[in-house]
């Protein structure tokens, strides 16, 4: 079938499939809330992109990660379902699609694996089905398979803004979308090798994520471009959500800071029954609102930006009545470290800061009710001297593209790990609305 007829069918599907599908174990939304077998559910969850890589590569080590983030009350995982393989420098190699129709299957069955394994421990996961970013090849990809397209690769040239206003036309390539939806129904249809459950149908699959940080392009606004993506997150959350209805699904947007910094562009994205919630993203550094190597001076201001960001979100998912998750936020060691040894007190007191957001926020009753920090590094470890992922190293949650233990953060982050562990006890304890 093609992109227009699927998405028509789609859209009419979606409703009626949302209104029959609340079988038990799924997490669903009502009233502006999520809810678990009748219950409120919030949760404390971490980034763990290469979650299905590691189960397909190491499944002792992932077994004990899945147990330590367990037992600190870490239940929700956010995890990269689909990569492309790619030529970009810094892009993970190798991929989940090989080339177009083409899936490597061992790393589909780390998958499964990694949904099997979070079962038994009941956590949930969050799938994400591309990248607006080179690390995991990404739209761009999906440009080099069907177009002309210039391929920028922005860690060679620098060339962030190009890459970014490329990487859109995305939202403009119909063979891209084909051969994106199929790929997502290809996930949506697969048959667990493990348990038998079609990924449709398991309930560990707390939603769909239609890619992390999807942009409308770079820093310049143009009006055709931002409804070109308005459309793609409609049109693409609409025949997803026809796919697997007894799932959520969420755009991975970073908020208004990834909606060229308008409110207005982030609300019309997120403007449709197709959305189920709203996504948030927070990062001091890279904002330039945190200087680690300043962070007396910097800090206190980075911390009051961010709880405007935050106020400014649960605003916007109170006027949509959606739950709002905060689902990437992190901050570098201190000194910007990347050793496992070194302190994190500034990274510490930015988590505090947050969860009490998040507490209070869920307390009252209001829509930001869930977190993943960024990043699970666990027992992985990077013995490269310069930090740079090269494929066949360990896994520690930066992606490729960054400093490995940049944001990580590893079994041995005993003060943050508890931090953590008590803000999932705060979350636990505050019951029903
Ligand atoms: O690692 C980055 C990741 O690509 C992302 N957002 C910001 C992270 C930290 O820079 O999705």
């Amino acid at each position: 079938m093609k992109i227009k007829q699927l998405l028509a069918f789609a859209t009419g599907l979606l409703l009626a499939g949302k209104l029959l599908a609340s079988p038990a174990g799924f997490v669903r939304v009502e009233d502006g809330q999520f809810t678990l077998d009748g219950d409120t559910y919030r949760y404390a969850g971490a980034n763990y992109w290469h979650g299905g890589y590691l189960a397909a590569t190491d499944p002792e080590r992932l077994a004990r990660e899945l147990d330590l983030l367990r037992d600190r009350g870490i239940v929700n995982l956010r995890v990269l379902a689909l990569s492309e393989d790619s030529t970009q420098s810094r892009s993970v190699s190798p991929a989940v699609i090989r080339a177009p129709g083409k899936f490597d299957e061992p790393l589909q069955q780390g998958l499964d694996r990694l949904l099997v394994e979070l079962r038994k421990r009941d956590m949930k996961a969050v799938l994400y089905l591309t990248n607006f970013w080179q690390w995991s090849g990404g739209m761009t990809q999906y440009l080099a398979w069907h177009t002309d397209t210039e391929i920028i690769d922005p860690d060679e040239s620098g060339r962030w803004d190009a890459y970014m206003d490329s990487a859109s036309d995305f939202y403009r390539c119909d063979p891209c979308q084909d051969q994106y939806l199929s790929a997502v129904r290809t996930l949506t249809e697969r048959e667990n090798t493990i348990s038998g459950l079609h990924y449709r149908d398991d309930p560990t699959i707390m939603a769909w994520q239609l890619a992390n940080e999807p942009r409308p392009g770079g820093a310049t606004f143009r009006p055709q471009h931002a409804r070109d993506y308005i459309d793609w997150v409609h049109d693409s959350a609409a025949a997803i959500g026809a796919m697997a209805p007894k799932q959520l699904v969420s755009s991975g947007s970073e908020g208004v800071f990834g909606s060229q910094e308008r409110r207005s562009l982030y609300i019309r994205a997120h403007d449709t029954p197709a959305i189920d919630y709203l996504t948030v993203h927070l990062w001091i550094k890279n904002w330039g609102w945190f200087d680690i190597h300043n962070p007396e001076k910097t800090f206190p201001d980075a911390l009051e930006k961010s709880r405007d960001y935050l106020q400014q979100h649960i605003e916007v998912a109170g006027e949509l009545d959606k739950p709002l998750v905060l689902e990437e936020f992190g901050v570098e060691r201190d000194g910007g470290s990347f050793s496992p040894q070194s302190s994190t007190d500034y990274r510490d007191s930015f988590l505090r800061e947050v969860y009490g957001v998040i507490e209070h926020n869920s307390r009252n009753g209001g829509p930001l009710v869930g977190s993943n920090i960024w990043t699970f590094g666990g027992y992985g470890r990077s013995d490269s001297e310069d930090y740079l992922w090269r494929p066949g190293d360990d896994f520690i949650g930066d992606p490729p593209q960054e400093p490995q233990g940049l944001n990580s953060v590893f079994d041995t982050d005993t003060e943050t790990l508890g931090i953590i562990q008590a803000h999932a006890q705060t979350l636990g304890a505050l019951g029903d609305n």
